[in-house]
């Protein structure tokens, strides 16, 4: 009785938190660079779970009120709006190092998110998935909803003592309302290990189109690497027979080492919006940041506008978490009204959500200067700013401290 009256209690205790955190309203923080905007709080945690996913509500069978399955981390969803309601998949990851994807749900896309009341329940093919994760979703124009992800399992050609040897490989499914999934075999893509596959939303030439990211090992890309693309003729047997680099990796840029498409891009008038990561190696390892490119409207695959540098970069709280410094972002929203919804996980912990338009984003693909790859190259282009600059203050009468005068 004693037990029972204690673990009621500490029970009510752990709903009203998880309520009080689930609909704590978001707020936006200022950015200088006009580019978007962050906000205050992550969108998506681990303890953004519900509480009878982790804890054992019956004190019969948890005295103790202990928590039996804990979630680890809740990251790198793939976004999609459905009826005027903000979805995300999210991954989401146990104790146990298992990821999972599950459906979280907001009415305003920025805060209240919740998670439907059970996992998503994905279909295996005959070579069970050992982990799955990172799912892309598209809303195709053949009338399906497809969600792309990478798969992984143990490499089987590694020596028994080797237990981290892994081949990643893309996987395939599809849905109509994200409740019921159809599982297709996996990507055959040739022999070489696929993350980061994402499906264009548009036939190209009547075919199915992929970005692709050919990798030789389970992390380093080796000879591989770079954003690639891939036409297929069926998502059914989906088989990579001709796949070409359109955004390489380069040297002393933030995608040197590798780099990823982001979720499938977006279209404007002027031509295709694309975010995707970009990876360098530092003294402190690996260093993610998210960038961004615009392709043309006609040929996806020909890149058109290529902004220097990064887009966003792991600020404050977001540098630190399982994987340090990075930011991944696999799902983002464009709204009827040209609102943008960027969602983008930090260091493999937790969402977040920052907003923009497709105005700006444009003008960001379009305005942002390209990398002269050279020190003295990016001299230039900023002299050449500064140099305008002075003529424009000049000719506004301002003084060179930027007040009018
Ligand atoms: O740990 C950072 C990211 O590493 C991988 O991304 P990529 O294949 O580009 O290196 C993925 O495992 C991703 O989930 C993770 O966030």
């Amino acid at each position: 009785m004693m037990n029972e009256t204690v673990n009621n209690t500490g029970m009510k205790r752990l709903f009203k938190a998880y309520e009080t955190l689930v609909t704590r309203r978001n707020e936006k923080i200022p950015e200088a660079n006009g580019w978007y905007q962050r906000y205050r709080y992550p969108v998506i945690t681990a303890e953004h779970t519900p509480v009878f996913w982790r804890y054992d509500l019956d004190p019969a069978t948890n005295p103790f009120m202990m928590e039996r399955i804990g979630v680890n981390a809740a990251f790198n969803a793939g976004a999609i709006r459905l009826n005027g309601r903000f979805l995300l998949v999210v991954r989401v990851e146990g104790h146990d190092r298992k990821s999972f994807f599950a459906v979280a749900e907001s009415p305003n896309g920025i805060d209240n998110f919740r998670f439907w009341d059970y996992p998503l329940t994905l279909p295996e093919t005959d070579d069970p998935d050992i982990n799955v994760y990172d799912m892309r979703l598209v809303q195709h124009e053949d009338g399906w909803i497809y969600g792309l992800f990478c798969t992984e399992r143990r490499d089987s050609n590694a020596p028994e003592y080797d237990q981290s040897a892994a081949v990643a490989d893309c996987g395939i499914a599809r849905t109509k309302d994200l409740l019921t999934w159809e599982r297709l075999p996996d990507l055959d893509s040739g022999g070489s290990q696929q993350r980061n596959v994402v499906l264009h939303p548009e036939f190209i030439e009547g075919r199915y189109a992929l970005y692709t990211r050919p990798q030789d090992g389970f992390i380093d890309s080796g000879t591989g690497g770079g954003i690639g693309w891939a036409l297929v003729d069926s998502m059914e047997q989906a088989k990579v027979t001709d796949e070409k680099i359109l955004d390489p990796k380069v040297y002393h840029t933030i995608r040197e080492v590798k780099n990823g498409q982001g979720p499938a891009p977006l279209k404007t008038a002027e031509g295709w919006i694309h975010l995707a990561h970009g990876v360098r190696n530092t003294a402190a390892g690996l260093r993610y940041v998210l960038y961004m490119f615009m392709s043309a409207l006609d040929d996806p695959a020909k890149v058109i506008c290529r902004p220097a540098g990064y887009f966003m970069a792991p600020e404050g709280g977001e540098r630190v978490g399982d994987v340090s410094n990075v930011l991944f972002s696999n799902g983002w929203i464009a709204t009827p009204e040209g609102e943008v919804f960027i969602y983008y996980a930090s260091s493999d912990t937790r969402m977040h959500v920052a907003t923009s338009t497709l105005d700006r984003l444009v003008d960001y693909c379009r305005n942002t200067p390209e990398d002269g790859l050279r020190s003295y190259a990016s001299v230039q282009t900023r002299n050449e700013l500064i140099a305008r600059n002075m003529e424009f203050m000049k000719a506004a009468g301002w003084n060179d401290i930027g007040g009018e005068k």
